[in-house]
Parts: C-alpha cells; sequence; structure tokens
C-alpha cells in the first residue's frame, strides 16, 4: 500500500499580484502543500524569492511548505527557513560535496528529507542515498523556469524510479514530479508510481480557475 496521493502548488506559478487570494483559494479547496522554489542563480540560471519573504508567508498561511532547494553548498540557506516538522525539504544530488551530511543537516529540522534528481543525474545516485531519504523528487524539466516541456526520456525515467523504490520495497517514499506536471502528465506519472505532483503553468495555474484545476488534477491522479 503506498501513500496517498498529494498536490503541491507551484507558488513561481502564481500571480505576485494576486498571492494572498491566491493562497487563501488553495486553502480554501484542499491543496497539500505549498511548493516554494528557491534559486540562487548560479546553480540554476534563474532567481527564487528570499529567506524572509517565504519567513513572511508562514504568518498568512498554515499550509505545509515543499521546498525545493536549487542552491549551490545549501546548507547555510536552509537554516535561514522557518522550517517544520510537516515540511518537505529536497535537495539537489549534485548541490552539495559531501550531500549525506547535508541531508543530515535537513533531517535535524524534523522535516521529511528529498532528493531531487535532475534529468541528467544518473539514478544509481539513488543506492547512496536512499537511506538517508524520506523521497525522491524528480524532476521532469531542467529546473529554474516554469513553462518549460518535459525532457524527452523523463517518462521512461519515472518509470525507472517507480521500479526502483518497488524493488526495494520502499513503499513509504514521497515520489514527487516536479515540472510540465499537464493533466495527461501527471496520470502517466501515477501508474509509474508518483504520489506527489507539483501543480505549475502546466495545470492548476493553466487558467483562471483554480478551483477547476485543482479538482482537475485530483481526479487524473486517483487511483
Ligand atoms: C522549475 C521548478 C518548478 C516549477 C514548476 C512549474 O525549476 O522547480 O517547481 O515551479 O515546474 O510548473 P510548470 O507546469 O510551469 O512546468
Ligand atoms: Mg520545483
Amino acid at each position: 500500500m503506498g501513500l496517498e496521493n498529494k498536490i503541491s502548488a507551484s507558488l513561481m506559478c502564481a500571480d505576485p499580484f494576486n498571492l494572498g487570494d491566491t493562497i487563501f483559494s488553495l486553502e480554501k479547496y484542499k491543496i497539500d502543500y505549498l511548493h516554494i522554489d528557491i534559486m540562487d542563480g548560479k546553480f540554476v540560471p534563474n532567481l527564487g524569492i528570499g529567506s524572509d519573504y517565504i519567513k513572511a508567508l508562514r504568518k498568512h498561511t498554515k499550509l505545509p511548505f515543499d521546498y525545493h532547494i536549487m542552491v549551490k553548498e545549501p546548507d547555510a540557506i536552509i537554516n535561514l527557513l522557518d522550517i517544520r516538522e510537516y515540511d518537505l525539504v529536497s535537495v539537489h544530488y549534485e548541490c552539495s560535496f559531501q550531500i549525506q551530511r547535508t541531508l543530515e543537516n535537513i533531517k535535524k529540522h524534523g522535516c521529511k528529507v528529498m532528493i531531487a534528481i535532475n534529468p541528467a543525474t544518473p539514478l544509481c545516485t539513488l543506492e547512496e542515498v536512499i537511506y538517508y531519504i524520506d523521497g525522491i523528487n524528480l524532476l521532469m524539466v531542467n529546473p529554474g523556469f516554469a513553462g518549460q516541456n518535459m525532457v524527452e526520456n523523463c517518462m521512461k525515467k519515472a518509470d525507472k524510479v517507480g521500479r526502483i523504490i518497488r524493488k526495494l520495497g520502499q513503499s513509504d517514499i514521497i515520489f514527487e514530479a516536479d515540472g510540465n506536471i499537464s493533466f495527461e502528465n501527471a496520470r502517466k506519472l501515477k501508474k509509474y508510481g508518483a504520489n506527489l505532483f507539483v501543480g505549475g503553468t502546466s495545470s492548476l495555474f493553466s487558467s483562471k480557475n483554480l478551483k477547476e484545476n485543482i479538482l482537475k488534477l485530483r481526479q487524473n491522479i486517483q487511483e
């Protein structure tokens, strides 16, 4: 028996002018997580929102945060975040010289710790970290920007990740899929074992009707 399917709403895809209303709507329509992309302009060629801004959001919502950290040597930044035990934190395999140490540092915050895998990151890396992590965040695009098309081969990679998880008997591992998660892609990824879906411009924010889009995404990831 696997984990319950969940949806994480990508904050960088929301209209910043209406952010408060969007977050209240996400709460009202029972979204599971707020997906927060943190970028440093070095690990990925873009910048994300800063730690003070993120902490300010915390004052206005009780939704759990799903931090996706795309930062070189992220330990210092991680310590600046207000991480709670119900949050998820994913860092990339390549971000740190001693990734196991970084994962252990994150774990000290009491949250779930996850490894993020780029489209070109070999899956054999999972063997080295699987016993340190609660989940995998599989990137279906090269991270840094919203609105990209899925990198070829990523669907096959998702299939392989699902098989690895089953082979290791790790049925309680979180398997997140991030990037170009359209309604259709979500349905396919669900078959491969994904259980956490990042909703961005391809689904939740593809039109102004957030309620309808959440419902449609939920229907597409049902058992
Ligand atoms: C990409 C980032 C993602 C995006 C999300 C956008 O670097 O990690 O979390 O916010 O992928 O969704 P979409 O549907 O526009 O690709
Ligand atoms: Mg992300």
